[in-house]
């Protein structure tokens, strides 16, 4: 047929040995000596990253842009080009020491489909648009996650997200604004405009379908999460000299209050919450000095908008129980109310991945993901492929050439769904 044919044209072009090749040459882009990547958000490499896509999309005609928050957006045209587009990709940030494919994947799953659905001659009526959200990862560098795609559906103000400072005080202004000097030849695209809906390929980043044997993940929503930072505030002092009773030692109120909230947040045999204390910075951090200061951060998440209500709204009252000779502030960094991926998406992928003979399993997601920001601007899902041992945010994240292309071949059938033809 001259539109490319029936169920499972743009799937059968999908190209399992390109699709990997692009994987090993994105991780060379902050490649760590253990394997893994360090491409922080909005550092050279990740600039490099958009500068590769857009050389990779080149060859094609596609129209690369930038918009004001810097994610990037590739455009296959339709054969309706005021229609809305049908919007896929993910992140190309890691974490500190990160994977291979946390992120990438999306973006490269995504490209690899358009190039597939141009391989099979299909015209769909609606664009298709390959995107890069820019810094997905909250605390990596910059302390907001799902930023760009944040900032594109309007959660966040630009100039918000243009003040927020990395550790070093950088701000997100001043790189955004040397990532537009590297790309200057990329043209500027309105911040923000109707989409028909977002497709999200991701590794699974838990132990779910490897231990069921299955392929695909049909993901019909994304658990709740509640972020903190704790500062305990105590008085820098001699070691050697300083008696118990005039210390105010913010490591020691610090680990008080870690350890009750640890009980807290324990919710064996249910093992739903997750309660994490990832960063703990200790000031001034010096051996024969009692410590002044503590900072520390909070990542609590749970299906259930009332769990993280309730335990959530613990966790100040907890933290001034044990302060000790200290005082202590706790300040909610971020919110995100759990969220359920809207029809057609989750259908599509479903129909997909059930067309293309594939297992899958309808599932929640337990990470963030920048599909939940896209559920304000049109219906959003995503499709979720195994990863080894269940492994991610670490340098051993690893998945199969097989299973990345799996998912990209559901994703091309689920875009020429969404996009019409
Ligand atoms: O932390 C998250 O859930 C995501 O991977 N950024
Ligand atoms: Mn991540
Ligand atoms: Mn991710």
């Amino acid at each position: 047929m001259a539109d490319g044919g029936e169920f499972g044209g743009a799937a059968a072009k999908v190209d399992e040995a390109r699709l990997w090749q692009r994987h090993v040459d994105m991780a060379k882009l902050g490649g760590t000596p253990r394997g893994g990547v360090r491409r922080l958000a909005l550092d050279t490499n990740d600039i490099a990253a958009r500068r590769l896509l857009a050389d990779w999309a080149r060859p094609y005609g596609w129209q690369v842009s930038m918009d004001a928050i810097g994610n990037l957006f590739i455009r296959r045209p339709g054969t309706d080009n005021d229609a809305e587009p049908v919007l896929s990709g993910s992140h190309t940030d890691t974490q500190p020491s990160g994977g291979r494919f946390d992120g990438i994947y999306g973006v490269l799953a995504a490209f690899e489909a358009m190039e597939a659905i141009e391989a099979a001659g299909i015209r769909t009526r609606r664009p298709i648009e390959t995107v890069v959200w820019t810094c997905e990862e909250g605390g990596a560098r910059f302390p907001m996650g799902t930023m760009g795609s944040g900032v594109f559906v309007g959660r966040t103000p630009l100039a918000d997200a243009r003040a927020v400072a990395d550790y070093d005080g950088v701000t997100v202004g001043a790189a955004l604004d040397a990532a537009r000097t590297a790309l200057a030849d990329l043209p500027e695209r309105p911040l923000g405009f109707p989409i028909a809906g977002f497709v999200e390929c991701h590794i699974e980043q838990g132990p779910i379908l490897e231990e069921k044997g299955l392929t695909i993940g049909v993901v019909t929503g994304i658990q709740g999460a509640r972020r903190f930072r704790v500062d305990v505030e105590g008085a820098d002092a001699h070691a050697g000299t300083t008696p118990r009773a005039r210390r105010r030692d913010a490591l020691s109120a610090a680990v008080a209050m870690v350890s009750a909230l640890e009980a807290l947040f324990h919710d064996d045999p249910g093992d739903t919450v997750r309660f994490t204390v990832g960063r703990f910075v200790v000031t001034p951090n010096a051996p024969a000095v009692v410590p002044g200061h503590v900072s520390f951060t909070i990542d609590f998440r749970h299906p259930d908008e009332a769990v993280l209500t309730k335990l959530g709204d613990q966790v100040e009252p907890i933290c001034k129980a044990h302060a000790r000779a200290c005082t202590v502030t706790v300040t909610q960094t971020s919110r995100g109310k759990p969220i359920t991926f809207l029809d057609p998406v989750p259908s599509a992928v479903e129909k997909a991945a059930a067309g293309l003979g594939l297992p899958y399993l309808r599932m929640n997601s337990g990470a963030g993901h920048d599909a939940g920001p896209l559920q304000l601007a049109g219906p959003s899902g995503m499709i979720f492929v195994p990863c080894e041992h269940g492994i991610s945010h670490a340098e051993a994240e690893n998945a199969t050439p097989a299973d990345l292309a799996a998912g990209a071949r559901v994703l091309a059938e689920a875009l020429v769904e969404l996009a019409g033809r």
